[in-house]
This record gives structure tokens, C-alpha cells and sequence, in this order.
């Protein structure tokens, strides 16, 4: 069965809502990234920058087993595997969704990303940063608001790339985003929205979603933010790796 290595965020959401899309049988490897477990040696021999979500399928390529990271080739792998579902296998068709996919592997997520830091967790309110990150959100949903615009989905027909938009354009309020102001969005997020695989994936692990939100502390901000998210060898000598 294949193993997910998983914590509750928008990245490990993409590939819990893939998962229950196509049906496949899946294991949750928890990952406190808080606790630090991204750090331990055996998972960084699956993930090697340290960030959830990975895989691991018993059953891979030629029969062999196949780890892998980096939630967009997680998302490729798993739609071919079972069958080009999600992911047509036609070359235009297929590299309109990969386009789509990476732009929100490269562009979206890395920045929506940063917005969050800036306006959520840093320990500074910093004008420049908070301006910057919330201008880029703004840029980058218009960008989504004219593609569906003119398409019901993100590459036509529904598919992986609407998947990995999903989880982050949850968080809109965090980017300093309404959704009234783009309504191709907003008609794309409640058809999204209402999908039962996706909210099925959006379950997973909910009983270890930190209640409060509020910015990690002390040793989770050292994980994620700190000094041993930093370290030139983060594993070593550190107590706070648990798996
Ligand atoms: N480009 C990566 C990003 C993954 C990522 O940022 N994961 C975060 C959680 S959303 C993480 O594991 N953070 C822990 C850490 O940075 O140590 C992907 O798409 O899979």
C-alpha cells in the first residue's frame, strides 16, 4: 500500500485529496513538522529537503519500490499510475495541466507562502515584506481569475492542477485576498469546494490541526523558522527528531 508522508498543510492536502480522488489505497505516515520530524534520518532519505508531503509505493516503476518528494511529481506519478486519471495522456492536454501545475508548484505556493509569514508568523511586522507578498498574492490570483475566466477549470476539465490550487487559495484571508473581488475564482472554489474526495482529503489527520493557529514557539519555531530549520546538519545531536 502506498505510504503518505504527511502533515496538515496545503502542500500535504494536494496529494491526501489526489489520493481519495482516485480511490487508491493509502497509509498516513504522520510528520510533525513542528516536533521536527522532518529532520529524522529516515525520512530525509525520502524527502531530502525536509518538507512533507512524500511517498512511498511499494508497488512502483517495473514492480520496484519508488519514494518521492515535491508534491507536483507526487501529484504526475499518481494520476499515471492510475491510468491517467486527472491527467490526460494526450501531449497537448497533458502539458496544458503540468503547465498549470507547476505554475502553482513554482509561483503560487512558494509566494502565497511568503504572504503567510509576513502577515501570520513573523516576529516583525515588516511593511516592505507585507506589501510585497500581499501585492504578488493579489498579481497571482488575477492571473488564476483570468484563465477561468474563459474555462470552468484551471486546464479545461478538472484535474491535478485544481488540486494543488485548492488547499492554498483556502487560506485566501491569510494572503490578504477576498474572494468576492475575483468571482471566476470564487464560482472555481465552491465547485472545488463541494467535491467529496476533497473533503475527505481535507480530513486527514484534522485531529492534529493546532486549534488556535497561532504562530509556533520556541522549539516549533526553531523547526520550522529557527536555528535547526537553518543548521548545517539539522539531524545531528538533536534531540527533537521522534520517528
Ligand atoms: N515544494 C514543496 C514544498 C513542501 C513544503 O513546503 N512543505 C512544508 C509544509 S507545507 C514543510 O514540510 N515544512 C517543513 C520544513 O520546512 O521543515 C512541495 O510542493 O512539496
Amino acid at each position: 500500500m502506498i505510504r503518505l508522508y504527511f502533515w496538515p498543510t496545503p502542500n500535504g492536502y494536494r496529494i491526501s485529496i489526489l489520493l481519495e480522488e482516485l480511490g487508491l489505497p493509502y497509509a498516513v505516515e504522520p510528520v510533525h513538522i513542528g516536533k521536527g520530524e522532518q529532520f529524522a534520518a529516515d525520512f530525509l532519505a525520502i524527502s531530502p529537503n525536509n518538507k512533507i508531503p512524500a511517498i512511498v509505493d511499494p508497488d512502483g516503476p517495473d514492480g520496484k519500490p519508488c519514494a518521492l518528494f515535491e508534491s507536483a511529481a507526487i501529484m504526475m506519478y499518481l494520476a499515471e499510475k492510475a491510468g491517467f486519471r486527472f491527467l490526460p495522456q494526450a501531449a497537448a492536454a497533458r502539458f496544458d495541466v503540468i503547465q498549470w501545475l507547476t505554475f502553482q508548484a513554482a509561483s503560487m505556493a512558494p509566494m502565497l507562502g511568503q504572504a503567510h509569514h509576513f502577515r501570520k508568523y513573523a516576529p516583525e511586522q515588516l511593511p516592505y515584506a507585507i506589501d510585497r507578498y500581499t501585492a504578488e498574492a493579489g498579481r497571482l490570483y488575477r492571473v488564476m481569475e483570468q484563465r477561468l475566466s474563459t474555462r470552468d477549470y484551471l486546464a479545461g476539465d478538472y484535474s491535478i492542477a485544481d488540486m494543488a490550487a485548492y488547499p492554498w487559495l483556502r487560506a485566501h484571508s491569510w494572503q490578504g485576498q477576498t474572494l468576492e473581488a475575483y468571482p471566476a475564482i470564487q464560482r472555481w472554489y465552491a465547485a472545488v469546494r463541494q467535491r467529496p474526495a476533497v473533503q475527505r482529503g481535507l480530513a486527514v489527520l484534522g485531529e492534529r490541526l493546532q486549534k488556535n493557529r497561532a504562530p509556533p514557539t520556541g522549539a516549533a519555531w526553531s523547526n520550522l523558522f529557527g536555528g535547526r530549520q537553518f543548521a548545517d546538519k539539522p539531524v545531528a545531536g538533536d534531540g527533537e527528531a521522534t520517528r
